[in-house]
């Protein structure tokens, strides 16, 4: 069997060489203390905390030095604002006042025109909030060791984690569906993907704050966006910098308001995590189940495309879906809330040659675009290549499912392509080749996940 035969390939001692290497990586990313106290995404790059990197990287750490984990989330939350927000980037660092990564403190001015923390610089943008997930796998994790400590934990973070949830379902979805919106292609995570060409195109900035792009001199610009694309993302963080930052005091044709199919998968799995933390805490839960009915109600009915057999996002300006067929249509599978019929499909569509499901690719891990598509590019970020993130987000949703040969699958394959190629940021479906930022560090800490000794951990978050 194919199967058993990549398995032999991975004896105990390969995972440990994995994940030696990775935590070099993360070791090579960390931030000091005195400069934060974070794992940067990569050198160069990303030289600040973003926020979802930082939940991924989190569930690496858990698994060897679960202080370096809590750490990583405690600083990320030094950058909640009052309402609850969660910022994409905390700048940390000293080097703030330098030029070293655009849009930069300078541009936001957070702390002077929105709830932000005064102590610290962020953006004024959000990003996917797996956060109740990595606390909720430290814990468990923490617990078998240090119960006390493991307990102090949920006390310490269960009221950030509700405040930044309570935001999300009430600011962030003034229609009631469970389903977030957001307002710029940056919050999604999938910043450069297709799924926001038509919204984006139909787009004429009035005007264009100045900027520098500094990411072209550390990665090629044939793997990142255009610059008619960064025209655009500056001049809609503009829009939104003119609002405070408060979707509620935007035109209501602001022309970015996106149901993100995605962000409220994580944001719903996040809240279940938030269910289980409730019942130990001894706290509520009828408010958290209110949130995750919503979401039950309206996925389906909102978001997913008989004809096509996938999840769309939701324009909510035009009040239509965003027809897109991406890696990012599978995903919703990660809430263990689908119809059988539905998870089958979902199946189905990873079997396919365009999902490089039929031996087709150098690599058989879902890319982040169908092969077929037009605008289908292997080395473009987000418009091609491989995702380690997605595919190990689908890796923990076939588990939940019981699709555990599936889940095996990804599992071998993305451990063998950085085994083969090291930790990058992402990959090429046609031949493997490692592209974008290298030692990327979400890369290697889900790798940690991955090559750790019971990755059936998943089976009971
Ligand atoms: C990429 O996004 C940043 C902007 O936030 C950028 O391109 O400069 C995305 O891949 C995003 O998902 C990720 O969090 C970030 C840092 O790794 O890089």
């Amino acid at each position: 069997m194919a199967h058993e035969h990549v398995d032999r390939a991975f004896e105990r001692k390969q995972m440990d060489t994995i994940a030696r290497e990775a935590k070099r990586v993360l070791d090579t990313n960390w931030v000091k203390a005195s400069e934060g106290g974070f794992t940067r995404p990569a050198e160069g790059i990303y030289p600040y905390q973003w926020n979802w990197d930082s939940g991924f990287i989190a569930y690496g750490y858990s698994h060897y030095d679960q202080n370096r984990a809590i750490a990583e989330m405690r600083a990320l939350f030094s950058g909640q604002w009052s309402d609850g927000f969660l910022p994409h980037i905390i700048f940390h660092t000293s080097k703030a006042t330098q030029q070293t990564y655009s849009p930069g403190p300078e541009f936001w001015e957070s702390s002077h025109i929105s709830d932000a923390p005064a102590r610290v610089a962020t953006s004024g943008l959000t990003q996917p909030p797996v956060h109740a997930m990595a606390i909720w796998h430290i814990y468990k994790v923490l617990t078998k060791k240090d119960a006390p400590a493991a307990l102090a934990l949920l006390k310490e973070f269960y009221p950030k984690l509700i405040a930044l949830h309570r935001y999300l379902y009430t600011v962030r979805d003034p229609e009631g569906w469970g389903l977030v919106t957001i307002y710029h292609p940056w919050e999604s995570g999938f910043d450069n993907s297709p799924r926001w060409d038509s919204l984006l195109e139909a787009i004429q900035p009035t005007y264009v704050p100045a900027y520098t792009r500094i990411d072209t001199t550390f990665v090629s610009p044939k793997m990142r966006p255009t610059r008619e694309d960064y025209d655009r993302y500056m001049y809609l963080a503009a829009e939104l910098k003119r609002a405070a930052y408060d979707p509620r005091r935007l035109p209501s044709a602001y022309p970015f308001q996106v149901k993100d199919k995605v962000f409220s998968s994580m944001l719903y799995s996040a809240t279940r995590r938030l269910v289980h933390m409730a019942g130990i805490l001894n706290e509520p839960t009828n408010e958290l189940r209110g949130w995750m009915e919503r979401f039950e109600q309206h996925l389906t009915s909102k978001l997913w495309n008989t004809q096509a057999q996938m999840f769309f996002d939701f324009d909510v300006v035009r009040g239509k879906q965003l027809r897109e067929e991406t890696v990012a249509g599978l995903l919703p599978i990660i809430t263990d809330t689908l119809t059988l019929q539905q998870n089958q499909a979902i199946a189905a569509q990873m079997d396919k040659g365009t999902f490089c499901g039929e031996g087709n690719c150098a690599v058989s891990l879902a890319p982040s675009l169908a092969l077929d598509a037009d605008t289908f590019n292997p080395h473009l970020y987000w418009r091609g290549p491989i995702w380690i993130n997605v595919n190990w987000l689908l890796w923990k949703a076939f588990l939940a499912n019981s699709m555990v040969e599936r889940a095996r699958h990804l599992r071998m394959h993305v451990l063998q392509l950085v085994m083969n190629e090291g930790f990058w940021e992402y990959y090429s479906p046609l031949t493997g080749k490692g592209l974008g930022a290298k030692n990327f560090s979400w890369t290697a800490a889900l790798a940690i996940d991955l090559a750790s000794e019971n990755p059936a951990h998943v089976l009971t978050e």
